[in-house]
């Protein structure tokens, strides 16, 4: 018996964003599960200190609920929060909502064109159509370290973070110099006694505007119209400026010159300037926008490690030099297993394909949304659709507009079950190839943009606009309708 026409994975900005466009398309059958006790995503997740949004909210909000405050520019964790419940409110979602339900597997019936989906606890739900929107960046990564078990403190990920800690008067290594740890790095050593940072590779840092608007700003966004063209400029800004980062050869120089200035002007110490210096080019990692992380580490009480870390004892850091930096909390800011696309769902298509086994050497969908084989199965946030430059929630609006297109067309023709074509999955993977090689991305040795066989697998290699302009497409274009009872994989 089915239990909805639609079923979403996840209530982050992805989710919700697909239950506000279900219910504007009149699809008011549908739940959206997550593991959570709330909706939020990686805004529920990571609460660490400093958490914020580095891309202003203008942008980084869903056009169906503009964001529209005359104060603040980059709001902290907690009000992204806020602005997530406030939607999910405002458009009558949380009826839909089924909390604290970890989807564990989902797999597509042949003989129905339905999906199962099951939790681990073995409590089952059927849906006509599923929406994965897990989001790519959320399953902490934490490297196995030798003696990493052994850390006889406190010790946690940046989006686990332990409240209960208290860090006051504490020594406290931080593991890594990504976004994440610079954003907590200025409350730490505020609060701790010492602060280490362990810095693997240096990552490309741009400065960040101040969170509040000046009173200029302010005076101009009371003029009727104002927000909505901030967040035009905002957009097309970001396509313009920052997405040619990625591309290799000469694009990039105006803006690395930005970065190199920014370091030195924060960094007196030229050796210290010369350890943050990265040795690729910039926007081989996504960038680092912050504008208090070099300041915090000519602070007396932070000091950044270099040297390769050889393992981690009962009360400290040993690095291969042989120095040994005692801590009472151990703090892993080592970003995610991006690359692992939907785990841990188990995910089986017509057939009983194994989805998983068939992404073994990298992830890759149809414009990052949907997989042959996979009937009535969508994604948001899929792979290669990560918007390192500007915003990701209008990346994904983006997709959820083309899902409820490609529902509405199934629901027209009166399909059981629709499905990506082959030969379009196949056509955009070698478009995505050759746009890829243009990157600076395939070049990199270490980075969440690539699966471990070595394929970028998670940014998209083009602008914004691009993006938007190719899932505008007719699903008819690259869709078709699958008969019922068809195992062919
Ligand atoms: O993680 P990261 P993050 N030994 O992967 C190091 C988004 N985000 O949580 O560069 C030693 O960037 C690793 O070193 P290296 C944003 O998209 C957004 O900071 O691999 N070090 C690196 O320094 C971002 O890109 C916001 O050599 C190890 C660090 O850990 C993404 O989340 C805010 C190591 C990981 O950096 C992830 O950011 C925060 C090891 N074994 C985050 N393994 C916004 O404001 C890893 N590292 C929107």
């Amino acid at each position: 018996m089915l239990d909805c026409a639609v079923a979403v994975i996840g209530a982050g900005f992805g989710g919700i964003a697909m239950g506000v466009a279900l219910k504007r398309a009149g699809i008011e059958d549908f739940l959206i599960f997550d593991k959570g006790h709330e909706v939020g995503g990686v805004w529920r997740e990571n609460t660490y200190p400093g958490c914020s949004c580095d891309v202003p909210s203008h942008l980084y909000s869903l056009s169906c609920a503009p964001y529209r405050d005359r104060r603040v520019r980059y709001p902290g964790q907690p009000e992204i929060l806020a602005y997530l419940r406030r939607v999910t409110d405002e458009h009558g979602l949380a009826r839909h909502l089924r909390l604290g339900v970890a989807i564990a597997e989902a797999t597509y019936l042949d003989d129905t064109g339905h999906w199962r989906l099951g939790t681990e606890c073995g409590h089952h739900s059927v849906a006509e159509v599923v929406v994965f929107a897990v989001g790519q960046l959320h399953r902490p990564n934490i490297p196995d370290l030798p003696g990493g078990a052994e850390f006889g403190g406190p010790a946690f990920h940046s989006a686990e973070w332990d409240h209960g800690v208290d860090l006051r008067d504490r020594t406290v290594a931080v593991i890594g110099t990504g976004s994440s740890a610079a954003q907590m790095l200025p409350d730490l050593a505020a609060t701790a006694r010492r602060v280490f940072v362990f810095q693997r590779t240096p990552h490309w840092v741009l400065p960040k505007p101040r969170p509040e608007f000046g009173p200029v700003t302010r005076a101009a966004l009371r003029i009727p119209g104002a927000h909505r063209l901030y967040r035009r400029m905002l957009y097309h800004g970001a396509d313009r400026v920052l997405a040619p980062v990625m591309r290799r050869g000469w694009s990039a120089r105006p803006v690395e010159w930005a970065a190199r200035r920014h370091l030195r002007r924060h960094v007196p110490d030229p050796a210290l300037r010369a350890k943050l210096t990265p040795g690729y080019p910039i926007g081989g990692k996504r960038i680092v926008f912050d504008s208090r992380f070099y300041t915090v580490l000519n602070c007396p009480a932070v000091e950044l490690v270099t040297e390769a870390i050889e393992r981690v004892t009962v009360d400290g850091i040993q690095t291969v030099d042989g120095t040994l930096r005692r801590c009472d909390v151990l703090i892993y800011a080592t970003g995610f297993r991006a690359s692992e696309f939907l785990v841990p769902v188990t995910v089986r298509g017509r057939g009983g394909a194994v989805l998983h086994e068939q992404w073994a050497t990298g992830a890759s969908a149809f414009l990052g949304v949907a997989v042959p084989g996979y009937p009535n199965a969508f994604l948001i946030a899929g792979p290669n659709t990560f918007n390192p430059a500007g915003s990701n929630p209008t990346m994904k609006e983006c997709q959820v507009d083309f899902i409820v297109r490609c529902l509405r067309w199934r629901a027209e023709l009166g399909a059981a079950a629709i499905e990506v074509t082959a030969e379009a999955a196949h056509s955009h993977q070698l478009w995505l190839a050759k746009a890829m090689a243009k990157t600076v991305w395939p070049a990199m040795e270490q980075s969440w943009y690539k699966h471990g066989a070595g394929r970028v697998t998670n940014p998209w290699p083009a602008s914004a606009r691009a993006f938007g302009k190719m899932l505008r497409r007719h699903p008819a274009e690259s869709f078709t309708v699958v008969r019922i009872g068809d195992r062919g994989g």
